[in-house]
């Protein structure tokens, strides 16, 4: 098999470093030489490295008529055309685990200061509005509010055992009804919204979820209500929520991903009822080492014998994880 290694998009510069030094790895230009770069380099592809930000479409993959394997720096791979790769028997693996931790506290965190109002608070003690606008308006308590959670796997699942800390009572809605699960199933995404206090979307991005969080969704969680996104911003109707938001047709949100990243409605940069983060949620020292390593793990399984320790579903359900 041909065992040359691609680099797709930027990387963490410590992964691309040893991509390059380690495994001898090419790096696919952004520039007007890609053409030429893939008519001369394509045939010898064996494994793309990318992440969820830039993913390989399937007019790549076309290029590169030897892939075999596709390593994703991330858990989502909504920006990975998987169909395609899954039809031509190409593995897809991505770093799932290892970066739960730190997205469910995230979660928490954009929670928090969204109905208390930590962030804005800050900006009015820079402002040097304390003391002299006043004390700081009081804000919303985050104990014992109702939190959905809206697609209930390992991150979902993260995000609902820490408001169970909050003593919040935890409802969820996801594709199908999780066995045993001790939360309370909603059948759909406005019926969960309907009886949430702070809607939390933990949900896989791509086709299948394109705008779950639709307005009438976004209608149904309220005036009272808080949406806190940690997913991907496609799950949402921005222009809905951003319309909302300005006329007081919910009560706030905590977003750390958008339609169009970097891209942020300018409408959003002014409302201290909106935090906005920069799609930091597994952004911390310890789980990026971690979401590198099993990206190297992923590579070296597949250089040693054609398969990845950590396939995505899709390719797991339909055999591509058979040694080729
Ligand atoms: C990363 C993410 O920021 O894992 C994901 O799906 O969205 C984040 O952890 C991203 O994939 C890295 O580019």
């Amino acid at each position: 098999m041909n065992r040359r290694i691609l680099q797709v998009g930027p990387l963490k510069p410590s992964l691309a470093a040893t991509l390059i030094e380690r495994y001898d790895a090419l790096v696919l230009p952004e520039d007007d030489t890609r053409a030429a770069f893939l008519a001369e380099h394509g045939p010898s592809i064996g494994a793309v490295v990318t992440t969820g930000r830039t993913g390989v479409t399937a007019e790549l993959m076309a290029q590169l008529p030897s892939l075999g394997a596709i390593v994703n720096f991330g858990v989502g791979y909504d920006a990975i055309d998987v169909e395609t790769a899954v039809e031509r028997g190409v593995l897809v693996s991505n770093t799932p685990d290892v970066l739960t931790d730190c997205v469910a506290d995230t979660a928490i965190g954009l929670a928090i200061d969204t109905l208390r109002g930590l962030s804005a608070a800050d900006r009015f003690v820079r402002r040097g509005d304390w003391p002299r606008a006043g004390n700081y308006p009081l804000t919303r308590r985050v104990s014992g509010k109702r939190v959905g959670i809206l697609g209930l796997g390992r991150i979902g699942q993260a995000i609902a055992t820490r408001f169970e800390a909050f003593g919040c009572p935890v409802s969820y809605h996801s594709r199908r009804e999780v066995p045993e699960s001790p939360y309370t199933y909603a059948a759909s995404p406005a019926e969960l919204a309907a009886d949430a206090d702070i809607l939390v979307l933990a949900t896989s991005g791509g086709s299948g979820t394109q705008h779950l969080v639709d307005r009438k969704v976004l209608e149904a969680l309220g005036p009272e209500g808080y949406l806190i996104n940690i997913a991907r911003g496609s799950v949402v109707d921005q222009d809905a929520l951003v319309e909302l938001l300005l006329e007081g047709g919910i009560a706030g949100a905590g977003l750390d991903v958008y339609t169009d990243e970097p891209e942020i409605p300018h409408e959003l940069m002014t409302l201290d009822n909106v935090v906005l983060l920069p799609h930091l949620a597994s952004g911390t020292v310890e789980t990026r080492a971690a979401m590198e390593q099993l990206t190297l793990d992923n590579l070296d399984r597949w250089l040693a014998d054609g398969t990845v320790l950590t396939p995505v579903p899709e390719a797991a359900s339909r055999g591509a994880t058979q040694a080729r």
